[in-house]
């Protein structure tokens, strides 16, 4: 079987909400040599990336978005050790904490970014879902993390980042932290404007700048 069919069979695999499917094709992926950053990028986030175009056209009920959500955490499974192995950066870069902001349950796109970074050497904490943001903060404190990076694909946690910026500056900390925050509704624009230091419209995005940043404020 020929790599590019792989890859259509690991966003075939999301697409039908197949989580055997999505399991078995990364075993293949990795014995056949598929590149485990790719299997994720041109493989299932392709797949995701039709179901949700499939939602929101409403060809699709969260059922079936349920069991792709499913599908790929069983694919990410098996191949992120291979994706982590690959990376293999032993000196630490830096440290950060990462959670999916308050009221939202979406982490793939959280794991992936955390996935990364662990890739590119950075010592990740990860928080999870619905995180608050005092939880960001006391954890960043705790580690002395370098980057705060908070994730949300509903518009109605947006706010919570704002928050996160406010509560940051309200204990005395925000010149302590870089604050990264992406996600589905998250632009550019917005990120600026609510003040955050940076942002990435995906996780290879996320790592560059988180890289950039970091080696800005090392550079002071
Ligand atoms: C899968 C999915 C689900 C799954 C989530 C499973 C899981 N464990 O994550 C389930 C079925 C549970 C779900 C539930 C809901 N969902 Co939903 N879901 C999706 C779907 C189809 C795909 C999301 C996804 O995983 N994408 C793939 C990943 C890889 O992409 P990503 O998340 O964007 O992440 C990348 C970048 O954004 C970036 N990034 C992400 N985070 C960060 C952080 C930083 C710091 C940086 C720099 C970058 C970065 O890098 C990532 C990797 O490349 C989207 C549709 C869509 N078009 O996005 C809807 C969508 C996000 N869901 C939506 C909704 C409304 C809901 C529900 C409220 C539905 C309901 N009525 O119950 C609930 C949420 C309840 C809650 N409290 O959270 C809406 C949100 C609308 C909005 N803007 O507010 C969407 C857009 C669908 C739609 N068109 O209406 N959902």
């Amino acid at each position: 079987m020929s790599k590019v069919q792989i890859l259509d069979d690991l966003a075939d695999s999301v697409i039908n909400g197949d989580a055997e499917k999505a399991a078995g094709t990364s075993r293949k992926a990795l014995r056949t040599g598929v590149d485990p950053f790719k299997a994720i990028s041109e493989g299932l986030m392709k797949g995701m990336a039709k179901v949700g175009e499939d939602f929101s056209k409403l060809k699709v009920y969260l059922p079936e978005v349920m069991m792709a959500a499913e599908a790929m955490n069983a694919a990410l499974a098996i191949l992120e050790p291979a994706a982590l192995k690959k990376g293999g950066k032993s000196v630490k870069k830096g440290k950060v904490v990462i959670g999916t902001i308050y009221g939202d349950i979406h982490d793939i796109g959280k794991n992936i970014v955390a996935m990364l970074l662990r890739a590119n050497g950075f010592e990740v904490h990860d928080l999870g879902r619905e995180v608050p943001v005092d939880a960001l903060i006391n954890k960043a404190e705790e580690t002395k993390s370098d980057i705060i990076a908070a994730s949300t694909l509903l518009s109605t946690s947006m706010p919570y980042m704002e928050d996160l910026l406010a509560l940051l500056k309200e204990k005395g900390v925000r010149k302590k932290y870089i604050v990264m925050v992406g996600g589905g509704p998250v632009t550019r624009e917005w990120a600026a404007q609510i003040g955050a230091d940076g942002y990435g419209d995906d996780g290879d995005e996320a790592v560059k700048a988180a890289q950039e940043l970091l080696r800005k404020v090392k550079a002071r």
